[in-house]
């Protein structure tokens, strides 16, 4: 295995744009003394600088450089093999009191775990170049933008980063000199990417983060789970905002009239996928846009919540994506798009299992060794990724910079819910739709390190991402709600249910365009449903499903159906779920759980 952290030497004129801000010096300045690097690179986010870094990631074998024309200014990373997900369980909330993180959060106590990490810091960098990457998050011009400064030593994180935020100079102007202006504290190194010395570590009374001895991205890439979830949503409720981890499109009707819908779903359960959508030719007329994949940052304005997309580019999950699944993934990962963990054909094109077409007969998986169709191992890590650049996608929302957002007429929680749940049903008002959120579960996926479909209750799919207090984390929606006078309306949608003989009952992709259509009608009150113990049901003829094809009506019903029995097994988990909170969750939704389970015996 390569060293993918030797140091590089960078000629005049890069890598020396040093900001202007005491407090950034003298922070650089503290972790250089302590992490001794052979030299730090000030990234200004500029082409020249980033030409530099390919060139030398590709000479000291980080990057692998892929076939021009079939994948052009794209690249392949290769993790380490005991790195290629988000670890939870060693990732940690750093409050001063263990409270303050609750009951769904790992809690270190702050100044023992800075003694530890900066134990484990101590000379880290040395023979090591230590990049600085100044980055802001959010449109330019929002007043929600933050300003981040990454720490790193790993030349993947730098690239990623300049995918992934608005990086460089962009940064700098904004934080200008005011020694006192807020922005966040990020250190990285891989030390020696050993499972043993990898912790990810937040202290948001101090918006500081330190992450080691992982390269992977949602452990290392620190605006994104780090800053723009765990620190963003600690931040979002002492500032009266809201971080959630959703996705945002725009739906626009044929006679032109559009709106925006956040969806919270669990990590690698479609979020890219829906943000992507394509009509089915029976919604001619019908546009869906992307304006945010994974994060959605929301403020109230005007009695309505508006949301901004804080990120600049996609890191989402390869395997399953096509042409047929996802074509504007497909077009968004076609050329300036950086892989990780998939397998390498003969002609240097990236595969994946799931990729159009058939099987190329030899490739190198992610793994760097020689793989088959017979191969037993998979070509491409299920959890192998694309970072890529938003303005890729040949569905951009044309709001996506606006710095006021865009108003959110619908929010949809969601997970991946082989029985139980239905197709769709909407809650009846913002404190049921904050306990159908607050009860959300899924299926667990290759996102996290860990088993993998097995169902865990994921608040607002939130669980890993919640910086504080869960129970306070509720209160601040029910809190939110009672300051809109113009909600959104709230749904639970489950593509994933299944028949008895274990098959998908409903096809997704594209077709959930029905379901969405569905709630946007309920949005603008032209639409029926029928009323279920557990919030307002489609009947059969409120769905649009003309020429859906391979759904028969039986399967129809048995998507839409609640089980009676079912759902007495999940409210009682859902007391489970409550129980194990220790005490945290606001009557409210205690409330909410004995009137549901209340309307299942009347
Ligand atoms: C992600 C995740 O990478 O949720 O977005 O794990
Ligand atoms: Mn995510």
């Amino acid at each position: 295995m390569n060293n993918p952290a030797t140091a590089i030497l960078p000629p005049a004129g890069i890598g020396d744009h040093k900001p202007a801000n005491q407090a950034v010096l003298d922070w650089v300045h503290e972790v250089e003394l302590l992490t001794q690097p052979e030299n730090i690179f000030w990234c200004d986010g500029s082409e020249r600088e980033n030409d530099f870094l390919i060139s030398e990631s590709l000479k000291q074998e980080v990057l692998i450089k892929l076939n021009q024309k079939k994948a052009p200014r794209s690249y392949l990373h290769r993790s380490n093999p005991n790195d290629v997900a988000r670890v939870e369980q060693f990732t940690f909330i750093c409050t001063p009191t263990k409270a303050e993180a609750g009951p769904t959060n790992n809690w270190s106590e702050p100044g023992e775990t800075y003694s530890k990490l900066h134990g484990l810091l101590k000379g880290a960098m040395r023979g090591r170049t230590m990049f600085v990457v100044p980055y802001i998050m959010g449109p330019p011009d929002s007043p929600l933008t933050k300003i981040g400064f990454e720490i790193t030593d790993s030349k993947y994180v730098v690239l990623s980063m300049r995918i992934m935020t608005r990086m460089g100079e962009i940064a700098v102007k904004r934080l200008g000199s005011d020694p006192k202006a807020e922005w966040n504290k990020g250190v990285h190194s891989l030390l020696d990417v050993n499972p043993e010395r990898r912790f990810i570590c937040h202290f948001p009374q101090d918006n500081a983060i330190i992450s080691v001895g992982s390269g992977y991205g949602g452990n290392v890439l620190l605006s994104k789970k780090c800053l723009a979830l765990r620190i963003g949503s600690y931040l979002a409720r002492k500032q009266g905002w809201l971080a959630e981890h959703m996705l945002i499109l725009g739906v626009e009707s044929p006679e032109g009239k559009k709106h925006y819908v956040a969806a919270a779903f669990p990590s690698a359960c479609g979020k890219t996928n829906f943000a992507m959508l394509i009509p089915p030719k029976h919604f001619a007329g019908w546009k869906v846009t992307t304006v945010g994949d994974d994060i959605a940052w929301m403020q109230i304005r005007d009695g309505r919540l508006w949301a901004v997309n804080p990120e600049n580019g996609y890191f989402g999950v390869v395997p399953g994506t096509s042409y047929k699944s996802n074509p504007n993934a497909m077009k968004s990962i076609e050329r300036d798009t950086l892989y990780t963990n998939v397998a390498l054909t003969d002609d240097s094109d990236v595969w994946w299992e799931g990729k159009d077409g058939p099987p190329p007969p030899h490739a190198i998986d992610w793994r760097g060794n020689d793989w088959t169709p017979d191969s037993k191992e998979k070509a491409a890590h299920p959890n192998s990724r694309f970072a890529t650049p938003m303005r890729n996608n040949p569905v951009l929302d044309p709001h996506v910079e606006d710095g006021d957002g865009v108003p959110i007429s619908a929010i949809i929680f969601g997970g991946r819910r082989s029985d139980t749940m239905p197709l769709v049903f909407q809650a009846f008002d913002w404190e049921h739709g904050t306990y159908v959120g607050s009860t959300m579960a899924s299926e667990t996926t290759a996102a996290a390190a860990g088993a993998v479909g097995k169902v865990r209750r994921d608040p607002m799919a939130m669980l890993p991402f919640c910086g504080y207090n869960i129970g306070d984390y509720f209160r601040h929606w029910l809190e939110t709600g009672k300051r809109l006078t113009k909600p959104p309306l709230i749904f639970h949608v489950n593509w994933f249910r299944k028949s008895a003989d274990g098959k998908f009952l409903w096809p997704g992709f594209g077709d959930n365009m029905r379901v969405l259509k569905w709630i946007i009608d309920r949005c603008e009150g032209r639409v029926g449903a029928t009323e279920s113990p557990i919030g307002h049901i489609p009947r059969m003829q409120d769905l649009d499903l003309d020429e859906l094809g391979g759904v028969t009506p039986n399967q129809m019903r048995e998507l839409l159906n609640v089980s009676a029995e079912e759902w007495q097994k999940e409210v009682s988990d859902h007391a489970k779920f409550f129980e194990s909170l220790g005490g945290v969750v606001p009557d409210e939704l205690e409330k909410q759980r004995k009137n549901l389970a209340g309307r299942f015996k009347s």
